[in-house]
């Protein structure tokens, strides 16, 4: 189980699981978010030119994003396998990303699909936005990346699951307890 993709709404906690997983299994995980927001910090052209789209809560274009990732799926250090974290978010990525494995002869794993309501999850963002002020955490901008969540992002759970390669665990409850259930539906998928 080597190359795998975490999906889900914004504070369903991709980031925290990945991180966790990719300890457990000693893959790398890469973030498209953290990648965008290193590159906003360090003011690079592809960090101006995502910070307007982050900022409104929107998905930064394909043509980027796609570009970025084809890039970083050629280091070396993802050869023996790499857990991505909130891409592909768009049909268009899930296109890319096909193409991209198949010229390496690779493919999936598994998708793992984690949970949670619109509520809990606004909640959880919102209490991000007083500890560490994201600038797309405010109430407003949650809620526009959800209603894309739901229309951009929920048909690629969809394809992936035409494929039989989805594994889905419930989001809700203590950080560890959520581990331990990836834990089991990956050792399960095996
Ligand atoms: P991301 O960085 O992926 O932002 P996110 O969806 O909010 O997820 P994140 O990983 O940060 O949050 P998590 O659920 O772990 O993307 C940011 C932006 O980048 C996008 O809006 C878009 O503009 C752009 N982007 C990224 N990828 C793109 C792509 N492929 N195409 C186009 N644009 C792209 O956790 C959230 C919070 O919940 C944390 O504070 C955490 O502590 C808390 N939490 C986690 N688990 C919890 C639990 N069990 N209980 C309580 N709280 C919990």
């Amino acid at each position: 189980m080597t190359r795998m993709l975490i999906v889900g709404p914004p504070g369903s906690g991709k980031g925290t699981q990945a991180a966790r997983i990719s300890e457990r299994l000693g893959i790398v995980a890469i973030s498209t978010g953290d990648i965008f927001r290193a590159n906003v910090k360090a003011e690079t052209p592809l960090g101006v030119e995502a910070k307007q789209y982050m900022d409104a809560g929107d998905y930064v274009p394909d043509s980027v994003t796609n570009r970025m990732v084809r890039s970083r799926l050629q280091e070396p250090d993802v050869q023996d396998g790499f857990l991505l974290d909130g891409y592909p978010r768009t049909i268009a990525q899930v296109e890319e990303l096909d193409d991209i494995l198949a010229s390496t002869d690779q493919q999936l794993d598994a998708v793992l699909q984690l949970t949670a309501d619109d509520d809990e999850l606004v909640s959880r963002l919102l209490g991000r936005a007083a500890e560490d002020g994201r600038t797309d955490d405010t109430e407003e901008v949650i809620r526009h990346r959800l209603n894309l969540y739901h229309e951009k992002t929920e048909v690629v759970v969809a394809k992936y699951a035409e494929r039989g390669i989805v594994a889905k665990v419930d989001g809700i409850g203590p950080v560890d307890d959520v581990t331990e259930r990836i834990m089991a539906v990956l050792k399960d998928a095996q």
